[in-house]
């Protein structure tokens, strides 16, 4: 092997490891609420052939305002459910849409499209 294709390799497993990094290791975290003024928890969603994040972490305890920004036209993912929390809402297009949920109880709680395709997670601690 010369030192050119030994830089090839090790460049190539260095970004098979980010990959891993980026979509697994970063995802199984999960992206943290920020705590707002007034105690409120506050976590922005895009929509968009999924949830991103699709884990958001929050605090048990503290009223929790998610903004879920829909950006496409795909019917998939028109309403989105919290099953846990008895709620669910609409998501109109290019509109933030406000869910706001009272995280009690320490613990994981899925949410997903109304078809349960599109899936994640709300990580209570
Ligand atoms: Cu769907």
């Amino acid at each position: 092997m010369t030192t050119a294709q030994l830089a090839v390799t090790l460049a190539g497993a260095g970004a098979v490891a980010l990959v891993v990094w980026f979509f697994w290791l970063e995802r199984s975290v999960g992206t943290r609420a920020a705590l707002m003024s007034g105690g409120w928890q506050e976590q922005m969603i895009l929509v968009k052939g999924g949830y991103t994040p699709d884990t958001i972490v929050a605090v048990a305890g503290k009223p929790l305002r998610l903004v879920f920004q829909r950006e496409e036209a795909s019917p998939c993912s028109e309403t989105v459910v919290f099953d846990a929390f008895g709620k669910s809402a609409r998501l109109p297009q290019g509109e933030p849409t406000v869910v706001e949920l009272m995280p009690r109880e320490p613990g994981e709680y899925p949410f997903s499209c109304q078809m349960g395709m599109l899936r994640g997670t709300l990580v209570v601690e």
